[in-house]
């Protein structure tokens, strides 16, 4: 085949792909969210998705890297190999028959709140909500490891899911260290809030590693296995990584010089009021949700005075240690006018939230101490997010990209022309077809239109 006929064929295979698993991977009413990305779903919750202690499945974000995979149970399978003496395959039946294992997580993404990294780094730009907290019910990961018979050479525990990669894009595969893996409160959940998860979060079984971001908790899971080191695999040795040291923001950074995204830190998420929110005098409430990483919270502080003086929060019950908890101050404000309030957790371990942060690639892990001004006296409704409309693609454009993902992938994003290379470059590994001499067009399309 002449290679336009090859880039047709291949751009209408993946599109014929895309219409099915979008037909099936629609579990998730798409008004509840921010959708970040339409195809493949990535989906945001709302700000006041932090006034809830637990958040519901229809509301729960959605991050997926390709198309949700469609599962049939009474085939399904988990397979148990490596480097373990009895290599398992156990059905859904036998996998209940271990001891059953329950308990509340936050899921956070390692991306949330990449959106307010300075400069901006590509990727979903997930603002706060690319998190959830759940009643997460299974059975511990060490039961499944220990019928399995973890030889003394077992190091990682690799976990791969039915979904799968579009192109040549790598297959989102994850590996956990054994010392986690086998921690009593690793699971593989087969229930989200007392129902079976929803196709979009990992039907029929996913991991949940709490404490540690969102990449860990892989969904569909089919395959575990026993390595002997680290996987050498995209996901790991490029993906979810965060430098070692400090460094100059804005450069691209070698992945030898970074080291696995792991634990989250403490953050907290103000709900309300809204950040350019006009309120009438008189008494204010400030509402909202804390968490994190392996370390329980132990206080939420509030400054309303723009981080002049801090005090206590008031903490609502708890739902173990992993779980958000939701908090709330009331604040008379002293006077008509602007004023910045701020909310900032500290963990048990005595880890607090940071004023401003050390940049990185990806934009992982933001934690920084939101600031939320509101205008008191003038009551008025906060904006709406601001959302540009996109210029229309050009074809040469549409042909490379929208076969696997919608156009607002890329129109979310504002990025140097470098970056934009970087980008383009990794998707043409990933198997995008780009004609050598559209490529400086479409380069220049992205800089001018999705630019910093
Ligand atoms: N198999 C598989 N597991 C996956 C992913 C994926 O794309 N494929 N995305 C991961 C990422 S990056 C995150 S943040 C969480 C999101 O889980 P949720 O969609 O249930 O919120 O799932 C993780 N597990
Ligand atoms: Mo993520």
């Amino acid at each position: 085949m002449n290679s336009s006929r090859r880039r047709f064929f291949r751009t209408l295979s993946a599109a014929a792909f895309w219409i099915d698993a979008r037909v099936r991977g629609a579990d998730q009413p798409r008004s509840n969210f921010i959708i970040r990305s339409a195809r493949p779903e990535d989906f945001e919750m709302p700000l006041d998705g932090f006034l809830t202690s637990i958040t519901p499945n229809e509301r729960f974000f959605v991050r997926t890297h390709v198309y949700t995979p469609q599962v049939n149970l009474p085939q399904w399978q988990l397979r148990v190999e490596g480097e373990v003496q009895n290599p398992l395959s156990l059905s859904m039946d036998e996998l209940k028959k271990l001891p059953a294992a329950e308990l509340t997580a936050v899921l956070e993404c390692a991306g949330n709140g990449r959106a307010f990294y300075k400069p901006t780094v590509p990727g979903l730009q997930w603002r706060y909500g690319g998190v959830g907290n759940a009643r997460w019910t299974g059975v511990r990961l060490a039961d499944v490891l220990k019928k399995a018979g973890v030889k003394s050479s077992g190091q990682e525990v690799l976990f791969n899911g039915a979904d799968v990669p579009l192109a040549a894009m790598p297959d989102f595969i994850r590996t956990v260290p054994l010392a986690k893996a086998l921690h009593p409160e690793t699971l593989l959940a087969f229930e989200m809030n007392g129902r079976p998860l929803p196709a979009s979060h990992g039907f029929p079984l996913r991991l949940i590693v709490p404490g540690w971001a969102g990449d860990n908790w892989v969904k569909w899971v089919t395959n575990i296995q026993l390595l002997d080191k680290e996987y050498d695999g995209f996901w790991m040795k490029t993906g979810y990584r965060h430098p070692l040291h400090a460094v100059a923001p804005g450069t691209a950074v070698d992945p030898a010089q970074m080291t696995p995204v792991t634990s989250l830190g403490p953050k907290s998420v103000i709900a309300t009021p809204i950040d350019g929110q006009g309120i009438a005098s008189g008494s204010v409430t400030m509402r909202g949700a804390a968490w994190s990483g392996e370390s329980p919270v132990a206080r939420v502080d509030v400054s309303t005075d723009n981080g002049r003086s801090w005090r206590a929060a008031r903490l609502d019950s708890d739902h173990g240690r992993y779980s958000w908890r939701l908090w709330e101050a009331s604040w008379t404000p002293p006077s008509t006018g602007s004023h910045v309030l701020m909310a900032r957790a500290t963990d048990q371990s005595g880890q607090t939230q940071p004023l401003s942060q050390e940049w990185n690639p990806s934009g992982y892990l933001w934690n920084v101490v939101q600031q939320v001004r509101v205008d008191i006296g003038t009551p008025s409704p906060a904006a709406a997010e601001a959302r540009t409309p996109a210029p229309a693609f050009p074809e040469n454009l549409k042909q490379s990209c929208v076969g696997c993902h919608g156009e607002d992938m890329i129109s979310g994003q504002k990025l140097t022309r470098a970056q934009w290379e970087r980008e383009l470059d990794k998707m043409v590994r990933w198997g995008a077809t780009v004609q050598p001499a559209d490529r400086s067009a479409i380069v220049d399309f992205l800089a001018r239109h999705f630019g910093r």
